[in-house]
């Protein structure tokens, strides 16, 4: 089943596979856990004829079911770990040996602002450029290693590319480095998706994904100043 916009980026499908693994689990429980609680009620209404029934506590009996219940909660987690503990790693934890492009994103009220390493290839030095301007548009590379740090100057704001799965939190105070491989051109939308003030829903930038060559010209027409 696919609900989700198209997955572009190298880990999205192993993304959805993830949320619909935990879908699954967390369906089951609310279904088993519904299903009892209507069937008991259908089952034990009220009825005229019959009297209450008194009886007492019986506390292994009772036990049992909540350690039931506790053994098929820790299964189904301890699976997930299991199963998907590769993806987690490969999302949340590893950033690649190999950036191909280290790209700077600064959440503000309310822009995306982007700094470019200069000609000399390295971020964070003098000759760094600044993309600070409303709904930019920037352009990465197809089939790059593509390593952003995320940073805010005011309040959180999350940086959302939904067809690459990829969103993650922009906390005043802290860098959180991320990457991402996209494996389909085309443009996608970056927004905010951390409610952070009035303009809010205006923080919406895009990012045009394309060959290497035909991002190399923007990259060089960026140096020149001549791409505006
Ligand atoms: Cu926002």
């Amino acid at each position: 089943m696919n609900i989700f916009p198209e997955a572009v980026s190298t880990y999205a499908h192993e993304m959805d596979k993830l949320f619909w693994l935990i879908t699954l689990f967390a369906g089951l429980g609310f279904f088993i856990t519904i299903g009892i609680l209507i069937y008991s009620l259908i089952r034990f209404r009220y009825s005229p004829q019959r009297k209450p029934m008194t009886f007492r506590g019986n506390t292994f009996r009772e036990f049992r079911w909540v350690a039931l219940g506790m053994a098929l909660l820790a299964f189904a987690d301890f699976y997930v770990l299991y199963d998907e503990h590769d993806t987690w790693d490969k999302m949340m934890q590893s950033v690649p040996e190999e950036k191909d492009l280290h790209i700077a994103i600064t959440g503000r009220q309310w822009n995306w602002i982007f700094t470019y390493p200069g000609p000399d290839g390295k971020l964070y030095t003098a000759d760094d450029v600044i993309i600070n301007e409303p709904n930019s548009t920037i352009h990465i590379p197809i089939h790059k290693n593509v390593v952003f740090d995320i940073r805010s100057v005011d309040v959180i704001h999350s940086v959302f590319l939904k067809e690459a799965r990829f969103k993650y939190d922009a906390i005043p105070g802290r860098t959180i480095t991320k990457w991402v491989q996209f494996h389909r051109p085309g443009k996608y939308e970056l927004i905010c998706a951390e409610l952070c003030g009035v303009l809010h829903s205006k923080m919406r930038n895009f990012i045009m994904v394309e060959s290497e060559e035909v991002f190399q010209q923007w990259l060089d027409e960026l140096y020149a100043g001549t791409n505006e």
